[in-house]
């Protein structure tokens, strides 16, 4: 149904096919170029790229400035570990923390590794400053939720294919349903509780969005209760939803707050998580780090990278031009649309169609059509452009999903 595969397309796919783990499932298509919210493929043909390495290329593929903070601390200095200092982690730190209101900054890398450090940091703040007896500290999620791939955090998945056979999990942790306050204050309820770790958005879900006041009300209850309120932003941070952190949405500050994704623009792994001192100094010299946690190319990528999205004020266009993304989603009137949501650049379209792998196809359309998107949960596709997108271009997009969508008529 989808245009066949070149002969050096096909090349590739074998090669990762036959060299690499099978735990992916990509679209047929191989990209060798970026810019701005464009891909190209190997043979030349140019696509909107709507999925922005999962919401980590915000500032469009190979953005200059953050190129050039690349290139420029590549040829100077790129890892020093935590061994010894660096003349950029406390320039970052500083830049980090003011910018985000927060007393410190634990650098990490991938995004699970900063859910980690927030788990480890939640649990000792649990016994040191609440006083939890050793062993005791639970920490409250939500169904649905997707952390990352670690073996403690597919612990408390609630997806199968993200948790089975990979037991024995970790204990410790209690699932509530999402968006349901009178849920969570039933389980801060217990004495043990130090902690409810929460996205602001599921993203995995499928980009549930919570009823609105659900993120005050949970910080309230947390308050309340004297348990840390956790905010996974990896997905839903730095100017992807319209405002800087989705929690900014409900002036909620969380007292942990967890980045990843975005904050190198897509240029290397790197992530952090911000919290005080009450918190963060629970944590004392060798109890936790990583070799690159910190490094000097991840610090200077970062500062350029938070800069960019400030000074192209980029959460404001994420803001308008999603909400001309489902209004005009919504007009096709599309019998084979369920609905549309999202917040900002951050949205989905849940397809109706009888057929299982109707997403797929759709996906498959549009990518014949210059559109590359990736479905989830079957049903759910994911779009999600690099926040640089002009309004002309986005609309460029909408005809073709529109356009697309025909493959799905009934
Ligand atoms: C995969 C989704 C996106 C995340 C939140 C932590 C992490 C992620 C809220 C871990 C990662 C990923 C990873 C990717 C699929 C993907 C994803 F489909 F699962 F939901 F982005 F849309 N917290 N999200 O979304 O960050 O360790 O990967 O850096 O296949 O695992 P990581």
């Amino acid at each position: 149904m989808s245009t066949p595969l070149t002969d050096s397309s096909r090349n590739y796919l074998e090669l990762e096919e036959k060299y690499g783990a099978h735990n992916y499932h990509p679209l047929p298509v191989v990209l060798d170029r970026g810019a701005g919210p464009f891909l190209w493929d190997v043979d030349g043909k140019r696509y909107y790229d709507c999925l922005s390495g999962y919401s980590a290329v915000n500032r469009g593929h190979c953005h200059p400035r953050i190129v050039s903070a690349l290139t420029n601390q590549a040829s100077r200095l790129t890892l020093t570990s935590r061994a010894f200092h660096s003349d950029l982690l406390g320039e970052y730190a500083r830049y980090i923390t003011s910018y985000f209101g927060y007393e410190k900054v634990l650098p990490m890398n991938t995004g699970v590794e900063a859910v980690e450090t927030a788990i480890k940091l939640c649990r000792r703040w649990g016994y040191q400053v609440k006083g939890i007896p050793e062993n005791k500290a639970k920490i409250i999620v939500c169904a649905d939720n997707f952390h990352g791939r670690t073996t403690t955090v597919i612990s408390f998945s609630t997806d199968p294919d993200s948790n089975r056979q990979f037991g024995p999990y970790t204990p410790g942790f209690i699932v509530i349903p999402y968006n349901d306050i009178p849920a969570l204050i039933k389980a801060l309820d217990d004495k043990d509780v130090a902690g409810f770790l929460v996205e602001p958005i599921q993203g995995e879900a499928g980009v549930v969005v919570p009823d609105e006041g659900y993120l005050q009300k949970a910080r309230q209850a947390c308050t309340a209760a004297g348990a840390l309120f956790i905010a996974d932003e990896i997905q839903t941070g730095l100017a992807r939803t319209g405002k800087m952190l989705a929690c900014d949405h409900e002036d909620v500050r969380p007292d942990i707050l967890i980045l990843g994704k975005a904050l190198s623009g897509g240029m290397l792994p790197v992530s952090a998580v911000l919290a005080d001192d009450e918190i963060m100094l629970t944590i004392r010299p060798g109890e936790h780090g990583s070799t690159y946690g910190g490094n000097p190319l991840a610090c200077a990528v970062a500062m350029e990278a938070l800069q960019v999205l400030k000074d192209e004020r980029l959460a404001d266009n994420a803001r308008d031009l999603g909400e001309l993304f489902r209004k005009e989603v919504e007009n096709f009137g599309s019998p084979q649309i369920r609905l549309v949501r999202g917040k900002g650049l951050l949205n989905a379209i849940v397809i109706d169609h009888p057929r299982p792998d109707a997403a797929w196809d759709l996906c498959l359309a549009l990518k014949d059509n210059g559109l590359l998107a990736k479905p989830t949960h079957g049903d759910k596709i994911r779009l999600a452009p690099p926040l640089v997108i002009t309004r002309e271009q986005l609309l460029e997009c909408i005809s073709i999903v529109k356009e697309s969508l025909k493959v799905l008529a009934l």
